[in-house]
């Protein structure tokens, strides 16, 4: 009897290791979200001098990164923007206020591992430091129809321009946006509600869903282009947002990825 009674708190014991184990593996099943880090490096620069800085994406899990729309701050007081230049097909907007550069971009096939977003070249105006800081507006994955936020941490940085004696002809270079006029459309701005649903993701309203139309809601995320000629359209999650998002399921759309 004795024996039984130990087999029996045996296989009890067995049982219950077996579920420890199983629950652990399904842990990181459970876990959610891809993971990554958006970081922008540091540098240093004489007064007057240029500093090229790099905006990138660490250690991006599958699927990548979809749709991304990050604001880049500095302090206008020390440096200044000279030129910015996105990565993947992605688009800057230098002058997107004051003292920030926004990056926008989308990517169908999604960016993982370590991959660069943008070069941000400042120029030093004066000696000091500015802290160089990251703001994640929109970070999302590369899913199908439905893009999931990507839990991402933030590295900022800081560009130091030490004291040095400034070039001859100092010479700001104002950033000058590029201003991509809307195309022009003789559509209501406001369809009746008895009519059909226009075709989500026709952001130009030229009855094609096209990658022009998902470039045209790029642009006006980064406030290149001033309006959408169909923000209804544009909104193809339907989130009452025209963002990077729905540039993404825009080019899904006209790749055929979905149904
Ligand atoms: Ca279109
Ligand atoms: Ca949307």
């Amino acid at each position: 009897m004795k024996f039984t009674l130990m087999l029996k708190r045996f296989a009890f014991i067995a049982l219950l290791a077996a579920v420890a184990v199983a629950g652990g593996a399904l842990l990181p099943a459970l876990a959610g979200a891809a993971q990554g880090t958006v970081r922008i490096d540091s540098a240093q620069a004489g007064a007057g001098q240029k500093a090229d800085i790099t905006l990138s994406a660490r250690d991006v899990g599958t699927p990548g990164i979809g749709a991304w729309t990050i604001d880049v701050s500095y302090d206008p007081a020390t440096v200044s923007v000279v030129e910015c230049e996105a990565e993947h097909g992605g688009i800057c907007n230098e002058a997107f206020a004051e003292d920030v550069v926004r990056v926008a971009g989308i990517s169908l096939a999604g960016l993982m591992g370590d991959t660069d977003l943008a070069g941000i070249s400042f120029r030093c105006e004066q000696a000091g430091v500015s802290l160089l800081g990251v703001s994640i507006d929109v970070l999302s994955d590369a899913s199908l129809g439905e893009p999931q936020p990507i839990d991402a941490s933030v590295l900022t940085g800081t560009l130091t321009c030490s004291e040095e004696p400034p070039p001859p002809t100092p010479t700001p270079v104002a950033p000058t946006p590029t201003v991509v006029a809307p195309t022009p459309t003789d559509a209501p701005a406001e369809p009746p509600a008895s009519e059909p649903e226009k075709a989500p993701g026709d952001a130009d309203c030229d009855e094609d869903v096209d990658s022009i139309d998902a470039a045209h809601v790029l642009q006006f995320e980064a406030r290149l282009l001033a309006e959408i000629a169909c923000p209804e359209n544009a909104d193809a999650n339907h989130d009452g947002r025209v963002g990077p998002i729905d540039a993404a399921i825009i080019l899904q759309t006209s790749a055929g990825l979905l149904g």
